[in-house]
């Protein structure tokens, strides 16, 4: 046992002096302990007579105190030769390579690095300046993602003069300017000689329907004395009959043509009946975009190669920038040429939309703006957005 006194004089004693070191060693890693003095005792008898003679050794222990490695011994590792023994303890004091060290500094690196990619996640930019940190709250509060608000900083920290950032006009007109950059628009078919063909898919709720009557209707404003256009709205919705007499009443209304579908062969059948038709507007069903079934099912009613359909995704603004990812990317086996962004009237954030169409790379061809079917649709422009942006002036975003 170690003398309770971990400090001062310390002794220790065994049959030989060799023992008292083993047994030193053992309990101090080298370096801990000096050896004071060493001598030998009687143990027992009176005065050394009839008693064995043993060994002391008198050492004192060097602050900070470290008691010897513990660690079982490894297999095989019980009666190293000296080359063994001098590895363990250079091991063990770092100096040479220690797999179970390497394996957690690993492990610590590993994690490091993931906790600067999370917090590369985040804007980050707390430390900047107070212009930087403004537009970074103006984005946020617009629901951008980080991503976006991140980009958008560094950006204006890279390429604005101190004199510029102190300007929050100038400030201003630059992010407005990116953010218009970031909304990519698909604009119309210019020469429509020949039959356009548009499909309306994407999830239930968002203003298919609505907006094929809105497109019928932006082509009845376009009749002249001279070409009324002949349109046809076709429902291919399996499931619902009242979503077949909704499409069919905005037919009526529109004096427009209706037939419904299930096939591809049905809308070929269509068209082969018609050779004077210029748009056929073709609403589908609404599924969930998690219901990969339908939406496959759809995919191949609209497997109309020949027709060249245009198919947009139609989502509404007020989606959060997770679902609109998931969408877009459940729906992307219709390979759409463009997003129709619906319901833009019933939000004022649309960071999110913009931040996901951006990050997937997608276009806007027209955004919609209310339940009136005669007016509230057009093509779409950077400006719709911009418009909407809470607290960002635009004044001069026009001209970049
Ligand atoms: N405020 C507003 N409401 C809209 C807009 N577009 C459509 N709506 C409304 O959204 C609701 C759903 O529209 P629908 O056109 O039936 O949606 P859908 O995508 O065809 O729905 P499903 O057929 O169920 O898949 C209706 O109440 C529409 O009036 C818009 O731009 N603004
Ligand atoms: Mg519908």
């Amino acid at each position: 046992m170690l003398d309770k006194r971990e400090t001062g004089e310390l002794k220790i004693q065994g049959n030989t002096y060799e023992e008292c070191l083993q047994e030193l060693r053992k309990r101090y890693e080298l370096n801990n302990y000096f050896i004071d003095k060493k001598r030998q005792i009687s143990a027992g008898g009176i005065k050394g007579f009839f008693g064995k003679t043993k060994w002391e050794v008198i050492y004192r222990l060097l602050a900070p105190v470290r008691p010897r490695y513990t660690a079982k011994p490894a297999a095989g590792e019980e009666g190293d030769d000296f080359d063994q023994q001098k590895q363990r303890v250079l091991n063990i004091a770092g100096k040479a390579p220690n797999p179970q060290l390497d394996a957690i500094s690993r492990m610590i690196k590993d994690l490091d690095s993931k906790v600067t990619t999370l917090a590369s996640d985040k804007p980050a930019v707390t430390s900047e300046h107070p212009a930087i940190q403004r537009v970074a709250g103006i984005l946020e509060s617009n629901e951008f993602t980080p991503s976006i608000v991140k980009n958008i900083a560094r950006r204006l920290k890279q390429e604005l003069t101190l004199e510029e950032l102190d300007n929050e006009e100038t400030v201003q007109e630059r992010m407005a300017f990116w953010i218009g950059e970031l909304i990519k628009v698909e604009s119309p078919p210019v020469a429509e000689k020949n039959l356009r063909v548009i499909v309306l898919v994407g999830p239930t709720g968002e203003g298919k329907t609505t907006t094929i009557a809105k497109l019928a209707a932006a082509y009845r404003k376009k009749d002249s004395a001279e070409h009324e256009h002949q349109i046809c709205m076709i429902t291919i919705d399996q499931l619902r009959v009242a979503a077949g007499r909704q499409v069919e009443t905005y037919a009526r209304v529109l004096k427009t043509d209706f037939a419904s579908g299930n096939s591809a062969k049905d809308i070929r059948e269509i068209v082969a009946g018609n050779d004077k038709l210029d748009v056929l507007l073709i609403d589908t069903a609404g599924y969930s975009p998690n219901d990969f079934g339908r939406i496959g099912q759809m995919r191949e009613i609209l497997n109309i190669p020949e027709l060249r359909p245009e198919i947009y995704l139609v989502v509404s603004a007020s989606k959060k920038t997770g679902d609109l990812l998931n969408i877009i990317k459940n729906y992307e086996l219709f390979n759409c040429k463009a997003v129709i962004v619906t319901k833009l009237d019933e939000t004022d954030r649309i960071g999110n939309v913009v931040s996901a169409l951006a990050e997937k790379n997608k276009a806007v061809a027209y955004v919609t703006t209310g339940q009136t079917v005669s007016s509230d649709i057009k093509v779409a422009e950077p400006l719709d957005f911009l418009h909407k942006l809470a607290d960002i002036k635009i004044r001069s975003v026009e001209n970049g």
